[in-house]
This record gives C-alpha cells, sequence and structure tokens, in this order.
C-alpha cells in the first residue's frame, strides 16, 4: 500500500511587536483550517511562530526577556491548537522558544524548538535547534541584531527523528538547514520527511553581498538536503516585514528528487499543499543513496573531530 501524506506548509506573514499570542493563534487556527479543507495530514508551521523575531532586540530586564518565551506546551495559549488539531484529525508542527525553569534550583535553560503534534493531538516529539547563528553581545553597528546565542543554548539531543504519520520524520530549524550534517544525521536514521521552520532576514549585516541571494540561498540548501538523503524536506517561512525588518518567504516542499513541488508566493499568511509519496524515498535511498552501499566513513572522520577549517601547512 503506498504511503501518502498531504503536506501543508503555513507560512506565517509577520508577527509584529504588540501581537498576542491569543491573535497569532488564531492565524494558526485559520491555516490549520485552511490544510484540513485541502485534506492535509500535516500542517508546519515557521520558527518562533508565536511572537515576532525577538533576538533581533538586545533585551536586558530577564523579565521582559521571559515574556517571549513558553513554560508549557501546551500552554493556556496553545491548548486550542492542539483541541483543533484532534477535532479536524490533522496534525502539525509549530517552533516557538522554550523556557525551562527547574523548580528546585530556579536554573533556567532557553531553547528555540519545534513541536511534532499528530493527527490525534498527541505530541510526538520536541526538536531543540543545534546550530544558533548570530552573535551573543549586542552589536551596535548592526542595522538590527541577532541574538540567538545570547537567548538560547544549544539543543542538548541532537537530531533524533520519530515515526509518525506512517513514516519516519525530522525536524530542523532554520540555520540548521544550511548545515549538510543536519541533514546526513536524520538521513543516516532514515529520515523521509524534514520539517523546518525559519525566520531569514533579507539583509545580513555581516554580509550585505548575500542579500540579493537570500531565496536562492534558501532554496538551494533544503534541495540538497532532500536530495542527498532521499527525503522530502518542508520548508516555512515567517516571511514579509517584521518590525521594519524584511524577511524572506518562498516557503517550500521538496521531493526527494530535489525538485519544489509546492511553494508559497507571497510574504503573507499562506498555505501551499502537496501529496508526498513517502515510499518516493525508497528510489533514491536504495539507489544513488544507499548509504550503507556507497559511503565511507573513514575518509569523513575531520567532520566530527574538528569544527573550524585545518589548513595544509604552508
Ligand atoms: N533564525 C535563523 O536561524 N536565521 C538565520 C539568519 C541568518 S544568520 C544571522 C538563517 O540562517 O536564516
Amino acid at each position: 500500500m503506498t504511503r501518502t501524506v498531504t503536506l501543508g506548509a503555513a507560512q506565517l506573514g509577520p508577527v509584529q511587536r504588540d501581537h498576542s499570542r491569543k491573535d497569532v493563534v488564531e492565524r494558526l487556527l485559520d491555516l490549520l483550517r485552511q490544510g484540513a479543507e485541502h485534506g492535509c495530514d500535516l500542517v508546519v508551521f515557521p520558527e518562533l511562530a508565536l511572537t515576532t523575531f525577538f533576538p533581533r532586540w538586545y533585551i536586558t530586564d530577564e523579565a521582559e526577556l521571559d515574556q517571549w518565551y513558553e513554560t508549557a506546551m501546551p500552554g493556556p495559549d496553545t491548548q486550542v491548537l492542539f483541541d483543533e488539531a484532534a477535532r479536524l484529525g490533522v496534525g502539525f508542527s509549530l517552533g516557538y522558544a522554550e523556557l525551562q525553569v527547574d523548580p528546585a534550583t530556579g536554573d533556567k535553560h532557553r531553547y528555540n524548538c519545534q513541536v511534532l503534534v499528530e493527527r490525534d493531538g498527541s505530541t510526538v516529539g520536541t526538536y531543540r535547534k543545534v546550530h544558533l547563528p548570530g552573535h551573543s553581545e549586542n552589536e551596535p553597528w548592526r542595522a538590527f541584531q541577532h541574538l540567538e546565542k545570547r537567548y538560547f543554548e544549544p539543543g542538548p539531543d541532537g537530531f533524533g527523528v520519530w515515526r509518525a504519520f506512517d513514516g519516519i520524520v525530522g525536524m530542523a530549524i532554520c540555520n540548521d538547514r544550511r548545515w549538510p550534517e543536519t541533514y546526513r544525521v536524520m538521513g543516516l536514521q532514515g529520515a523521509e520527511l524534514i520539517l523546518i521552520g525559519y525566520n531569514t532576514p533579507v539583509h545580513n549585516p555581516p554580509a550585505p553581498e548575500h542579500d540579493r541571494l537570500g531565496d536562492f540561498h534558501n532554496h538551494l540548501v533544503m534541495q540538497s538536503g532532500a536530495y542527498q538523503n532521499g527525503t522530502w524536506v518542508v520548508g516555512v517561512a515567517k516571511a514579509g516585514d517584521e518590525e521594519g525588518i524584511p524577511m524572506i518567504g518562498g516557503s517550500a516542499i521538496i521531493a526527494p528528487t530535489g525538485e519544489i513541488v509546492a511553494r508559497c508566493v507571497t510574504d503573507g499568511d499562506e498555505l501551499a499543499v502537496a501529496v508526498a509519496d513517502l515510499d518516493l524515498c525508497a528510489s533514491y535511498k536504495t539507489s544513488v543513496f544507499d548509504f550503507a552501499k556507497h559511503r565511507q566513513p573513514w575518509a569523513y572522520t575531520r567532520i566530527t573531530e574538528q569544527t573550524g577549517a585545518v589548513l595544509p601547512p604552508e
């Protein structure tokens, strides 16, 4: 029997600083219901979907910072999403900022997270972002900050996969998608579907010469990751002008062929839908990317033994 899953890439337009979680969740519910109308099994929302992209600001007041995080998922504002998912029989994946507070010590841990929820409203798993881009100190020369290294810890669990939606599903978040290791580690666990939320400003302050290539690089990395690992990839943006900062859109559903089969064409709230045949993955996983047959890990040891480049002697 063919394993097909109908996927929705639920792009969000901007979420401004003064938009409440309740208002954003109404937008998510609307997209989830659109997904149901289109026969979706799974609707994917962006990174940090519940709030504006707050790492663009240097925040020194801890109470002010804490308000951007969720201390429970589902929590009071998001339970309704889980309930509606179960009622509609449509799963979802949602990016959010997580604040864990140790009840004994009061120690705080902060992660950039994505949760995966099945069609019955049950939580399948939570991924915590590994590759945190940007910087950890205020850099006033920038037009805007990118303080993910200040506001989050790298996820301690790496890149896991889960059996869900009749297949093997993994998650990654935004900057993770630029790193081939992200996809390969999941590919080595048989991933057939990788869900990625992102918030990517058009302007990259340290390398403005890349700005004109933002959309190209976005698709380049996700299409390569899909093809080289024989997996479906869903990449979903929070797009448009958020607090005066333009963000790329281009949310896309990519087949294991590396081809984009559906994509968003606006910078606003928009759903792109595709029917994904998970059995198509096998055509790549058992031929050109038959890992067991062709990989040569002895030649790749540098990938786990060093971080930066080690140049040959002069
Ligand atoms: N959210 C996120 O990871 N964004 C980065 C921005 C560029 S690096 C400052 C990205 O890779 O798209």
